[in-house]
Formats: C-alpha cells, structure tokens, sequence
C-alpha cells in the first residue's frame, strides 16, 4: 500500500522567496520528466552518468522559464534509493510554483509530507530510527538537540538494537531447537549465558530509558516554572530572563492572573520559562483562584521550578521548599531570594540564590546554576546514547517487560516454550523501534510530521 511507484515532486526549500530554491522530483520517470522541460547548455546531453551536475534552461511550450542547475542522483546511490532530479531555480514564487506545475504536467505526482523519506525507509537507504532523526535535525534549534539528531542519523542507536537483537535471536533459536527435538533430551542451552544476556540487555535498555527524561527535556525545551506568593517579584525575573518586559509587573498583588510562557537558548539548551501566578490560599477572588490552579498544573509539567521569596526568614523558606519537594519529588527546585537589593546586611544561605530581579544582581550566578545542572547530567553521560523519542521510550519499556518476565521464568525453571513467546514479544518491541517489525499505522504516524518535500 505505502510502496508506490510513481514519480513524486516537490518543493524542497521553505516557502516564500529566496535567492535560490530547490524542487526534487524522485521515481522511476524523474529522467524520463527532465528531458522533457531541460535545456542543457553541454550538447548532446543524454544524462547517462550515475551523478551529473547541469546547466541549462527550463523551457515551457518553447517559453524560457528560468536558468538553472540541475542535480542528477541515479538508483540506487540516491537520497530515496530511486533515480532523483534536484533543480536549483532561482527563488521567485512565481518561478517556483510554475516549475512545478510543468513537471507535474508531465506525470509527476505531488508528494506526501516525508514520502521522500518514506521512500528511502521503504528502499532500505535508512532505518526507521534513522527517519526519524531527520525530522528531528530539521526541527533542531539547539545544539544539544542537534547533536542527539545527528547521532541517531549516524544509526548509534539502530546499531545498538540490531545488536542486541542479534544476540537475543541466537538464543532463541537454540530455545526453539530444543523445543523441536524434546524428545531427544538435547541440552544445548547455557541459560546460566542465557541469563547474563539478559540482565546485560535489561541495564542497557533501561539506561535508554532513563536518557528519555534528558533526551525529551533537551530536544523540546527545558520548562522552568517560576513560582511563589504574589509580588515576590516572579514576573520581573521572567522579564529580565528574556530581557524584554513580557509580563506585566506592578505592585498589586495578583497582577499575573493566567500562566505566562515564552523560551530562550542558553548555551545550547532551550529553555521555556513560564511565569506564574502567585500563589495566594487565602485568595477569593474566582480568577486569581484559577490561576493558582495552573500554577499547579505548570509546576507538574515542569522540569525545574524556580522558588521565588522576599522575605529572608530561613525557617520558613526552608520548610516551604521542604513541602514543595515532597509533594513533587522528582522536580529539581532551586530556591531564590528576591529583592536582596533591599537588605542592608549581607546573608549567605545554604543552596538558596539571592537575586535582585529588579537590578539584575545574580542572573547570570542563576542562569549558571540551572546550565549547569543540565550539563552535569549531559557531561555524565559523554559519548552515550540518548533518546529523544516517546515511541523508542514507549517500546524499550514494553521491551524491558517482557524480558524481565522471561528472565525471572528462567529462574522458575518455566517451559521453554514460554520463554520462546516473551522473548519475540520482547524482539517485536525492539524491531519496531528501527522498523525491522512496522505496521502502516507506524509508519504514516511518523512520517505525516515531516514537511513536504522532506
Ligand atoms: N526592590 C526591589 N523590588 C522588586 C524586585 N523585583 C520585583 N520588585 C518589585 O516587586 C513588585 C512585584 O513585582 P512582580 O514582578 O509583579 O511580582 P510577582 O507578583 O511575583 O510577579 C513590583 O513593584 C516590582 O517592581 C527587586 O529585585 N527589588
Ligand atoms: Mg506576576
């Protein structure tokens, strides 16, 4: 069904005007297509060679279009593993749109979002993994979530779970020779072996899945809430973050009434700081109660949240974050005292940040500590692999399940034949994550988020 065999095209560069603009056409007609509308400068041009670079003219009923460069990639040494015509045109709309109208009068189809991608997935050219790392290099706005895009691109994860496939497929068929032979009494099963291949694959697969934490907090932004009682002075630090007055600040308590959010790369992380309203139990007002609600709900979804206070009563901040952090175990918070501009005496507290919102005093000590957290965690794991997507993390986890299920039957002594159905539940999870074992649901899934001629 997803395996067509027409011949797609479409414009590969963003829309709008630019300097030069690229239309790929990919199938088996690409050739057949080109030598229609192309006006070669080199005579006796018959497009023979494997890769060739050509200049010429677009022609359309006899009318020059534009000058262009034309691109050839013969099968199967091509993006999409079928013969690709790349046509370098310069940027106008109108010059754009009209190749492309040229080409598919000549019986080219308008292709899919990711059917370039598709097609290279479905030619062998790339892993599923592979794919999806490209819609993430074109997504990526960071460095990190660049760096992780390349690596899966570079195939380190496919690489590890067509490794770890292997060995588990080994075993398996051992299991299911002496499944076959019972009667003959074959022992030729280490499962003492058997059991340290799993326990391997169980600790590499569950590091997967705790870089998933990392991997997803990098690739979308790291959300920070700031939170705290009203007129703490949240909204002055959201603003001085960004470094323009996103939010309103004024010195009415509940002036934040709805959650602000906007984002900022430092460092090559993104952050997504959200701006609060105060929290106020003692409130009545409907709105502002609302408000605290969301607050509740950002502090949830929040990787760190910024604690904010202007008091400098130690007792009681230490005893807020206390119930903070117990109500939200895993948060990373890091507590800050406001307005230091204001004290005469100088106070140094134990993990808490004095800033002057209002000043600037000690926003670049806080920006420090939170790059720094990240980076300690990334810095921990050099060289290592990270995952970015919740479908690998989806099936790592399913993976993991049964594995540990086979493994703890292997302990009971069980029947190999039920060690032989956990363990291909737990390959189907692995194959599906490079797209050894696909269904077409997977794939439009993945590949309706590409753009298109992508
Ligand atoms: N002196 C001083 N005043 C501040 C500082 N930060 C905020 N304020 C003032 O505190 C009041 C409340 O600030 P705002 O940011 O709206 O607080 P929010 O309710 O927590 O968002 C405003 O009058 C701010 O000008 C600071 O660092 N020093
Ligand atoms: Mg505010």
């Amino acid at each position: 069904m997803l395996k067509n065999n027409d011949t797609i095209v479409a414009i590969a560069t963003p829309s709008g005007y630019g300097a030069i603009a690229v239309i790929r056409i990919s199938g088996k007609n690409s050739i057949k297509i080109l030598k229609k509308i192309f006006l070669s400068f080199s005579v006796k041009k018959n497009f023979s060679e494997k890769r060739s670079i050509n200049l010429g003219y677009i022609k359309s009923k006899n009318k020059i279009i534009d000058k262009v460069l034309i691109f050839i990639f013969k099968k199967p040494k091509s993006y999409t593993g079928e013969d690709i015509v790349e046509i370098s045109c310069h940027g106008s709309i109108y010059i754009q749109n009209k190749l492309l109208s040229i080409i598919i009068d000549q019986g080219a189809r308008l292709a899919n979002p990711g059917e370039f991608t598709l097609r290279a997935f479905l030619n062998g050219k790339i892993d599923l993994c592979q794919a999806e790392s490209i819609l993430d290099i074109v997504n990526s706005e960071t460095y990190f979530s660049h760096e992780f895009a390349i690596n899966q691109m570079r195939g380190n994860i496919s690489n590890l779970i067509k490794n770890l496939r292997k060995k588990l497929i080994d075993f398996l068929s051992l299991i299911e020779f002496e499944l076959d032979f019972s009667e003959e009494n074959y022992n030729i099963i280490n499962y003492l072996e058997f059991k340290k291949l799993l326990d391997n694959i169980i600790k590499k697969l569950k590091y997967l899945i705790k870089s998933f934490k990392i991997g997803n907090a990098l690739k979308n932004g790291i959300s920070v809430s700031i939170i705290g009682c009203p007129n703490v002075g949240k909204s002055t630090l959201f603003n001085k973050l960004l470094k323009y007055e996103r939010s309103i600040v004024s010195n009415m308590a509940g002036t934040t009434r709805n959650y602000i959010e906007d984002s900022l790369i430092i460092n090559g992380i993104k952050y997504r700081f959200i701006d609060t309203a105060g929290i106020n139990n003692k409130t009545k007002n409907y709105i502002e109660k609302l408000g605290i609600k969301k607050t509740y709900s950002n502090i949830k979804k929040s990787d760190i949240i910024l604690y904010v206070f202007d008091n400098f009563n130690k007792k009681i901040i230490y005893n807020k974050k206390k119930k903070l952090q117990k109500e939200y175990p895993n948060k990373k918070i890091f507590i800050i005292i406001n307005k230091y501009d204001l004290i005469k005496k100088n106070i140094n507290y134990k993990n808490i940040i004095n800033i002057s919102a209002k000043y600037g005093y000690g926003i670049n000590k806080l920006l420090y500590k939170i790059t720094n957290f990240y980076k300690k965690m990334i810095n921990l794991k050099k060289n290592s692999i990270v995952i970015t997507q919740t479908r690998h993390y989806e099936s790592f986890k399913e993976a993991v399940f049964y594995l540990s299920k086979v493994k703890e039957n292997l302990e009971k002594s069980i029947f190999p034949e039920f060690l032989s159905i956990d363990i291909r539940t737990a390959l189907d999870y692995l194959g599906k994550v490079t797209g050894e074992v696909t269904n077409e649901e997977i794939l439009s899934n993945i590949f309706s988020q590409f753009c298109i001629g992508k």
